[in-house]
């Protein structure tokens, strides 16, 4: 058993309900977040009811809504070790020249402005304290464009960027940050890409093998598990059948 906390940005499904599953096994409280409701009142009936599991419904893109869900932890709960920054998407795979600028602006709002408001939101009280842990979910995109990925890598490529941003800013204050970069894993992110075309969504992780969430999560708790003196600054963790491509040529 611990005393410890975790908030779980995107709780309710993919990443963020298989660490939600890893740290409550292992004795940990956690506050859970997402937008449905029912998902979250349901991992916290299955993972140890109203004393070790807070439940926060709201959308990350609003300040005031992440402000007021922080700030209005009950006691247990106010003491958050490890904010894991998980909630995210990709919307769309079209050229930058068709895109939805709609899809676009969502990615911004929910994987740079959503995660901007939770850490800045929860930082104070750990640098206070002289100790806490951020891990941010960036990914492979990030690092290595795609075509069609323009924004979506884009918003990646941010999280990595002010995740060694940070890590600078803190120095001295004993909170760690770390990037974590997956790449391609099966979960409901292909199904919210394609807007609920299952069989497009199906076709991602077709004849290949895929990460899986808890590989993932298992990642996240080792990282939770180094002592803390150590910082592990970005971590890229690829299927073993994923790698990074040529760079792509146009020819006559
Ligand atoms: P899922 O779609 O399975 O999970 C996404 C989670 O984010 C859901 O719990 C969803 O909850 C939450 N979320 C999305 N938008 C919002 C919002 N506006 N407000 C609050 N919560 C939100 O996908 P993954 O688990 O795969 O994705 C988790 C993270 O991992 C994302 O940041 C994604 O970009 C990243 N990633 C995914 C990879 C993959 O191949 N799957 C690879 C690399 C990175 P709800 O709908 O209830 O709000
Ligand atoms: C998700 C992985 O390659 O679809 O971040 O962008 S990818």
């Amino acid at each position: 058993m611990t005393n410890k906390t975790i908030m779980i940005t995107g709780a309710t499904s993919g990443f963020g309900e298989a660490c939600a599953r890893v740290f409550a096994n292992n004795g940990w409280q956690l506050i859970l977040t997402g937008r449905r409701q029912q998902r979250l009142d349901d991992l916290q009936q299955e993972l140890g009811g109203k004393d070790k599991v807070a439940t926060c419904c709201f959308d990350v893109t609003d300040r005031k809504a992440v402000e007021a869900a922080i700030h209005g932890l009950a006691e247990p709960f106010k003491k958050i070790d490890v904010l894991l920054n998980n909630a995210g998407l990709a919307l769309g795979l079209e050229p930058a020249q068709e895109t939805n600028l709609d899809d676009w602006e969502k990615m911004v709002d929910t994987n740079i402005k959503g995660l901007l408001y939770c850490t800045r939101t929860i930082l104070p009280m750990m640098t206070e304290r002289k100790s806490g842990y951020v891990i941010n979910i960036g990914s492979v995109a990030g690092n290595w464009p795609y075509p069609g990925g323009n924004v979506y890598c884009g918003t990646k490529a941010f999280v990595r960027q002010f995740s060694l941003a940070t890590r600078a800013d803190l120095l001295g204050t004993n909170v760690r940050v770390t990037n974590v970069e997956p790449g391609n894993a099966e979960t409901e992110f292909s199904k919210v890409r394609f807007k609920a075309d299952e069989a497009r969504a199906d076709k991602v992780y077709e004849g290949t093998r895929a990460l899986d969430a808890e590989d993932i999560a298992n990642t996240v708790w080792w990282l939770v598990n180094t002592p803390e003196h150590v910082n592990v600054t970005t971590i890229e963790v690829m299927p073993t059948q994923e790698a990074n491509g040529p760079m792509a040529f146009h020819r006559q």
